[in-house]
């Protein structure tokens, strides 16, 4: 994945346990290199492991590390020159949601090497909508959950996301049900 991805796992790792921490992490997932170049792709196993050296360094689950990643991404992207390309993305969270995919076509074009996850909506109603998610990555579901949580505070809608179908359990893809209060 683009270096931005692994630079976003350091920001997480610094922000909340501090630069010695994120040497031990660098360190421990055997990487000896100064900076991740953010319009640079890199292998996915690089993001992988530092998952995994992050979760030990820390004591967190890899899933646990990897919602907060998904929250600190894009509360984190918003904030961080890709704001302008967020705020095109919607008004509302369903909005953004059914926009995901123009969104990640748009990305795409100026990134050729990205591999982006597709997203699609249905059963939208005024307070829910099915998020579908196929990916040819593997165990980033807890990713996604804290994309959708940090979409949610970015939109300042509280939401409640339920995974009703899984792909590790069999299904086709997994798809998600979020759920907010009514206005
Ligand atoms: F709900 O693959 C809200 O490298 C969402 O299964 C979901 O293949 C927002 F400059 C610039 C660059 C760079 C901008 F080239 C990426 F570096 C992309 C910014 C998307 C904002 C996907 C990142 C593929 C890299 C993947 C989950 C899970 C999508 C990560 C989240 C908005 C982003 O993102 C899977 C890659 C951007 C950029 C956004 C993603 C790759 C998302 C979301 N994806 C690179």
């Amino acid at each position: 994945m683009y270096g931005l991805v692994n630079k976003a796992v350091q920001e997480l790792v610094e922000s909340r346990f501090g630069s010695a921490a994120w040497e031990q992490v660098k360190a421990k997932a055997g990487l000896d290199l100064e900076i991740f170049i953010s319009n640079e792709a890199y292998p996915d196993d690089i993001t992988y492991r530092l998952v995994g050296s992050a979760s030990a360094v820390t004591g967190m689950t890899p899933e646990a590390i990897l919602m907060a990643f998904g929250e600190h991404w894009v509360l984190h992207t918003s904030r961080q020159g890709y704001g302008a390309l967020m705020d095109a993305g919607g008004r509302s969270l369903p909005e953004f949601l059914e926009n995901l995919p123009n969104f990640h076509t748009r990305v795409a074009m100026i990134f050729p090497k990205l591999r982006p996850p597709e997203f699609r909506t249905s059963h939208r109603t005024d307070t829910s909508i099915r998020l579908h998610y196929l990916t040819e990555r593997q165990g980033l579901t807890p990713f996604v959950v804290g994309l959708l949580s940090g979409l949610g505070k970015k939109f300042d809608t509280p939401i409640r996301t339920s995974l009703i179908e899984r792909k590790a359990e069999g299904a086709d893809h997994d798809v998600f049900l979020v759920e907010w209060d009514p206005k």
